[in-house]
């Protein structure tokens, strides 16, 4: 039979200079997996996260299968992000790829007896043909998903086909009540005395079907009647076990945890499960959390799903890359719809290398996770237009679409399109479904911009299932102020701006999914925001897990049944002015206020309930009730609010926009859009820009006004973003700058010679 051991402990690290060692070098550094380098440079910011080849080893004994002919196989539960594994000093396989498993068969590379040594290079350097090249997050290095060592006899199910389990089920709900489950496992060399028995039992653990097949042709149907559906609210799950059997003995197992559903996509109606109406509303999930980067265990996985249960969220859309096992298995059991992608983003690569790296991941994603009733929705790229869109470009994804319908029939296929993809042409009609990224009412914009140009798009074209899948901002636990605006970096913009998003989404039920970025603050190194160097702030919970954002419990409220209240600003706690404001979130439909035990008054509303009171000097409580639920913060009234309540650059930041209309005596806000030969202009990409000083500190300087990012060659989000166009920039914004603005920025430039 197989065995699977555990190699996470008993590691020797090392993270420079070091070569393939003959032994396990013992003053290289002890570590456990999972484990990642970049644990703290990679969100510490600074941008400068150790990026290159490191090395990992270990030993282990040769497992021993009784019958001769056993193999034994190296399993990678992901390495960031390529890596290279010797055994005994000989390569046993070479990856791409930081986010996906892969194995090799060592066999022939083991001494049977004694130690064998195991050494692994991991690498997360820049590599131009392996995707992701340039994102906003940190591509940490490292084993930090597990290693296991798998015995099994000669005849087995299979180990080699990019990563996946050997077995394959799909489950179809029939009209009549029953399921169809369709099955097919994969042994290698059988000869003719070997069957695949399954069987496929109910979640009390009895069986409900079975079916026996002749290894060589091992595909069948096979019927349950009155299958239980597997849906959101009850994650029904059927065990399905193939024994690989040689007359009276069992050779060698495999199973998967699977579901009953079923779902389509509708532009008007929306998505369906199991025939119902179910809009999906949820969040986006990186894999990473403070000082432990992506290296996260699977009780932190289960953690990270509850949150999100809690949350009332439906659907997660897994971001940018494919995530643990344990993370589809939280899924599976709690009960979320899932869209799961590829790292094709953000910077296309012409290099046909890079094409086939994307293929082989889409593979990789797509064989590993099959059997997860979670997945709905495979992703094949996110915002790719950044760098501006190219025959290829449109090529490779008809491509990967039709790898991804070819592997898997029975799942609808997704897209992501950056903010500033025109709304027709040839991307359009390429996956399934369809999902528009849009940061209106941060980058650029305002939050009212957003139901607009939704409902703008679902009237042009009624045939796209249109979702809308990121939309975010920024929210910093220590920064408060009582009038709130876009770019302040305060918890209360940042929950005004969700109030105003969840209505717009809830009020739309045709929008097949919609996920918040980000569920979790997370690590991108390059990132200096907010006074928050090396993360991405738009998490509705941070980086630590330890603090929900008031911008959470809006969601609450939308999404849960069980009945909530929840005060906001509690770190809000000490405030001035004549009269307090008091934001209340509730699910239910009345909510009263005390303050000290007396009552404001009582109000009827719908999810935000907004109180006014003038407090005495001195420390309050402040308490809400609704229904059974209840809440209390405790308030001080001060005569000045600290100066930590507000980042010292949301000042300035408003003090340049000003400026550039007031100080730039020769700004022409009226200048025609005009675009001579020979002269730089809005639309050259900040690459082309950088060619000149002039028209590179030019552009910087209104870069920063409009988006706050730094822009300058190699430092912070500039790989990025080197290939957006101001007027890009500025469109996604959604015309947040004053009028006149970009035209100004162009008439500078185009007086500017080309290099
Ligand atoms: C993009 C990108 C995300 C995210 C976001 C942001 O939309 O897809 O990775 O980082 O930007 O926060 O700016």
């Amino acid at each position: 039979m197989r065995t699977i051991i555990d190699l996470d402990q008993g590691w020797k690290f090392i993270r420079e200079g070091a070569g393939l060692p003959t032994a396990l070098p013992e003053h290289w550094q002890s570590v456990e997996l999972p484990h990642t380098w970049n644990a703290v440079d990679g969100m510490d910011g600074g941008g400068n996260y150790y990026r290159g080849r490191c090395w990992y080893a270990r030993t282990f004994e040769m497992p021993r299968q009784p019958l001769p002919g056993g193999r034994v196989y190296v399993e990678i539960l992901a390495a960031g992000q390529q890596a290279a594994v010797y055994v005994n000093g000989r390569q046993a396989v070479y990856h791409e790829g930081g986010y996906s498993s892969f194995r090799a068969d060592v066999t022939e590379l083991c001494r049977e007896d004694g130690e064998n040594l195991l050494a692994v290079a991991c690498d997360n350097s820049n590599k131009d043909s392996v995707y992701p090249q340039s994102a906003d997050f940190t591509f940490y290095g490292g084993l930090y998903r597990g290693v296991n060592l798998i015995s099994v006899p000669h005849t087995h199910f299979d180990l080699d086909h990019f990563g996946g389990p050997g077995l394959k089920v799909t489950p179809r709900p029939c009209p009549c009540g029953g399921a169809k489950f369709e099955l097919e496992s994969w042994v290698t060399d059988p000869d003719e005395n070997f069957t695949v028995m399954y069987s496929i039992k109910n979640a009390e653990g009895h069986e409900v079907a079975s079916a026996v097949r002749p290894a060589d042709s091992t595909k069948v149907t096979v019927a349950v009647p009155n299958a239980h559906r597997w849906d959101i609210d009850d994650p029904y799950l059927y065990t399905v076990t193939a024994t690989l059997q040689r007359r009276n003995e069992a050779y060698d197992e495999v199973s998967a945890r699977v579901g009953v559903r079923e779902f389509s996509c509708d532009p008007q109606k929306g998505f369906i499960l199991n025939g119902a109406a179910t809009p999906l509303r949820g969040v986006s999930r990186h894999q990473d959390k403070l000082y432990q980067g992506n290296a996260l265990t699977r009780a932190d996985h289960f953690e990270d799903a509850r949150i999100i249960k809690e949350l009332g969220a439906n659907t997660i859309r897994l971001a940018h890359y494919q995530h643990s096992q344990d993370f589809y298995d939280a899924c599976d059991q709690l009960g979320f719809a899932v869209w799961a992608e590829i790292p094709f983003i953000s910077v296309f690569n012409q290099d046909p290398a890079a094409h086939e790296n994307c293929v082989s991941q889409l593979k990789e994603l797509i064989i590993q996770n099959y059997n997860h009733p979670s997945i709905c929705f495979w992703g094949i790229s996110n915002e790719i237009l950044i760098g501006g869109i190219s025959d290829k470009l449109v090529e490779n994804h008809h491509e990967l679409n039709k790898l991804a319908k070819e592997l898997d029939p029975t799942r609808l296929t997704t897209i992501a399109h950056v903010s500033m993809t025109p709304t027709s042409g040839p991307m359009h009609h390429i996956t399934d479904v369809e999902s528009y990224n849009h940061y209106f009412g941060w980058y650029g914009g305002k939050m009212e911009d957003n139901g607009p140009w939704l409902d703008k798009f679902h009237a042009e074209h009624p045939d796209i299932c249109l979702g809308l899948s990121e939309y975010g901002c920024e929210g910093i636990v220590t920064y408060h102020g009582p009038s709130p605006a876009c770019k302040d970096y305060s918890e209360e913009y940042q929950a005004l701006y969700h109030e105003h998003m969840a209505k717009v989404l809830d009020e739309r039920p045709w929008i097949w999914s919609s996920h918040v970025w980000n569920m979790f603050d997370f690590g991108c190194a390059a990132r200096n925001e907010g006074g928050v160097a090396g993360r991405n702030n738009k998490g509705l919970v941070t980086i630590d897990r330890r603090t929900r954002k008031d911008s959470y419990y809006i969601y609450q409220a939308y999404w849960t049944k069980t009945p909530m209240v929840h005060i906001c600003g509690r770190r809000y706690a000490q405030r001035a002015g004549a009269a307090v404001e008091i934001r209340v979130y509730s699910n239910q439909p009345q909510v009263e206020l005390l303050i000290d035990g007396e009552s404001v008054g009582k109000q009827a509303g719908d999810k935000v309930f907004v109180f006014t009171a003038a407090l005495e000097p001195g420390f309050h409580i402040v308490a809400a009730k609704a229904g059974d639920a209840m809440d209390s913060i405790t308030l001080e009234k001060v005569e000045q609010e600290p100066a930590v309540y507000v980042l010292p650059e949301v000042k300035e930041r408003a003090e340049g926009v000003a400026n550039w209309f007031k100080l730039a005596v020769d700004l022409d806000l009226t200048a025609p859009m005009e675009f001579p030969e020979g002269k730089y202009s809005v639309k050259d990409s900040m690459e082309t820009l950088a060619q000149s000083p002039e028209a590179l500190e030019m552009v910087r300087e209104a870069v920063k006004l409009v988006t706050n990012f730094d822009l300058s060659p190699g430092v912070g989000m500039w790989d990025m973003m080197k290939s957006m166009t101001p007027e890009g920039m500025m469109t996604m914004g959604g015309g947040a700058m004053p009028q006149g603005f970009l035209e100004s920025l162009n008439a500078k430039l185009i007086k500017i010679d080309r290099v």
